[in-house]
Formats: C-alpha cells, structure tokens, sequence
C-alpha cells in the first residue's frame, strides 16, 4: 500500500512554520529570518518513502493585506485549504489567535484533521507551556495538539510519523525523487532576498524583489546573474550602499548558501533596478509568480 498527501503549513508570521518544514525536509528549501512576510509563495517540499510521499506546503504568515502582493500571498494560504489532506495549524509559545477570523474558523470548523503545533517550547517554562497547551487545546478543539521545538527538533519526528499515519492510500502525486515545485531560479531569488531581509532596515526588504535572469550550469560551475528590484531610485542607493560593500556582501552570503544548496561552485551577478511600485502592480506580480 502507497500514501500520499497534502500536508499544508498555516499560521500566524514567524511563528516558525518554514523552520519546521526544513526539518521535515532536511534542506534549506525555505529561507528563514526574524521578520515576518520572508515567506512570500506557496512552497512544495516534497518527502519522499518507499511507501509514502508527503508533499507539505509552506506558506507566508497570515496578515491582513495592506497592498497588491500581500494580498496575492493571503491567496496562497486560501489555495492551502482548498487541498490539504492534513492541516497543520502553527502557533507558538505566548501568542494570540490569528488576525483573520475567517482563517481561525476554518481551521475550528476543519473536516480534515488538524494538528496544532505549539511551537518553541525551547524558550518557555514547564508552567508556562502548561497553561498555554490548555489554551490552545480549547480555542481548537478539535485539533491533535503537539507541543513542539522545530529549531531543537524536539517532537517533531513525532509529529512526522503522526501525519505519515493520516496520509491517505494514494498513488505519488509527484516523481518520487523530485524535492520541490519550484524551480532552479527560485531558490536563487530566495537565497538573495534572505540576505536583505538580515542585513537592511525597515521599509527596504518589502521594496524588493529577486529575478534571475540567468541560470547557467557548466560542468564545475554554475554562472548566475540576478536582478535585485527596488520601488525608489533612493532605495537603489541603499542596496548598493558606500562604495558597493553593501550589496557585496549580500552576494558573497548568497553565494555561499547556494553552493551548498546545489552541491556545486556558484558564480553570482548582480545588479539593481528601480521597477516603479511594483508591489502594487497586477502585471509586475504576475511577472514575479504571484498570481496562480
Ligand atoms: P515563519 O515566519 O512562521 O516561517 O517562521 P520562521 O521559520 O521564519 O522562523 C521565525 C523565527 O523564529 C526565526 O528567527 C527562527 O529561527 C525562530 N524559530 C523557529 N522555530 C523556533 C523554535 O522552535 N524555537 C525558537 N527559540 N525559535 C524558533
Ligand atoms: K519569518
Ligand atoms: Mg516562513
């Protein structure tokens, strides 16, 4: 007998849901920093078994959407509802529910089954985590709860094996040694816009986009060459920084993440654009793989 499924990753921003799917996946398929909204897409990451493939979804946080592209990625959580075989609800340690309630009665009125994950039980107490396992328990009722540390790894492959036992008879969805839906490219544009988000201020990284323009594998190397896309000729100025080091060092970083996520020397290009409020712009986030 073969299972197979959806097993879709939803929560509040930064509550660790791309932490937790890189340690189902045992990659850095998803970037990951302090800030909320690094995950901007729907991502696949695909665990494959003799006799299973769980093929989960990481998705951004769930906001309340202020402009175009927020609102594409609240469409990006909608779509993970629409076909999940197990939902994996994500809160962590002193957290409210979520901002849209709509979402919150969707998971408490689930026909599916939810798993609730409390997430970074690493940084509280025995008490603590007591009265927060008997809060989240009774918002969602009707949720399997899992007290978890997705960065320490601590009852997460509990969690695996529950969801391998939900996973319905199926035959793969997938080729059975395909990792991801995305392309090559796009973990180039994420691997960049990583090192944004951990070394620029304020408003700059959600002015950004990534676009790799070039992906070119020779047999020692891969030549790569990326346009970083900004809203404001000023915000131009900023990426670059005095005298280039600024965006040096974000290509440097870069670099070295994807050498080691293609397993293969990597030469990285990269320049600055100023594309006009393309946050805002339907055609400009097509373009970028936003609308589906
Ligand atoms: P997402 O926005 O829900 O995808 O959250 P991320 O996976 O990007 O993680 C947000 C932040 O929380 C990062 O700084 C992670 O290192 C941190 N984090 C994730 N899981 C844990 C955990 O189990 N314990 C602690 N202490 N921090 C965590
Ligand atoms: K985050
Ligand atoms: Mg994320």
């Amino acid at each position: 007998m073969h299972k197979a499924g959806f097993v879709n990753i939803i929560g509040n921003p930064n509550v660790g849901k791309s932490t937790l799917m890189n340690a189902f996946i045992g990659e850095k398929l998803s970037i990951i920093t302090s800030k909320a909204q690094t995950t901007r897409h729907r991502i696949l990451g695909i665990v494959n078994g003799e006799d299973f493939q769980m093929v989960l979804s990481d998705t951004p946080g769930i906001i309340k959407p202020a402009y175009e592209l927020q609102s594409s990625m609240m469409d990006f959580v909608k779509s993970a509802f629409d076909d999940a075989d197990v939902l994996i609800y994500m809160v962590e340690i002193g957290e409210k529910e979520l901002k849209d309630e709509k979402f919150f009665n969707k998971i408490t009125n689930s026909e599916i089954p939810v798993l609730l994950l409390l997430n970074k039980i690493d940084k509280s107490n025995q008490e603590q985590m007591e009265e927060q396992a008997q809060l989240w328990q009774e918002k969602v009722p009707n949720a399997e709860f899992f007290p978890i540390s997705a960065l320490e790894g601590f009852n997460v492959p509990n969690v695996f094996n529950r969801i391998i036992e939900l996973l319905p008879e199926s035959p793969p969805f997938y080729p059975k040694d395909q990792l991801t839906d995305k392309p090559e490219r796009f973990f180039v544009n994420e691997a960049i816009r990583e090192k944004i988000l951990l070394h620029y201020k304020k408003e700059i990284p959600y002015a950004v986009e990534v676009d790799t323009e070039e992906f070119f594998e020779e047999e020692n190397i891969i030549r790569m060459r990326s346009v970083i896309m900004v809203e404001r000729e000023t915000q131009k100025g900023i990426i670059i920084g005095h005298k280039g080091e600024a965006i040096k060092r974000v290509g440097i970083e870069a670099r070295k993440d994807l050498e080691k996520f293609f397993g293969k020397q990597v030469h990285l290009e990269l320049y600055v654009k100023v594309n006009k409020n393309w946050r805002s712009n339907q055609k400009q986030l097509k373009r970028f793989g936003y609308n589906q």
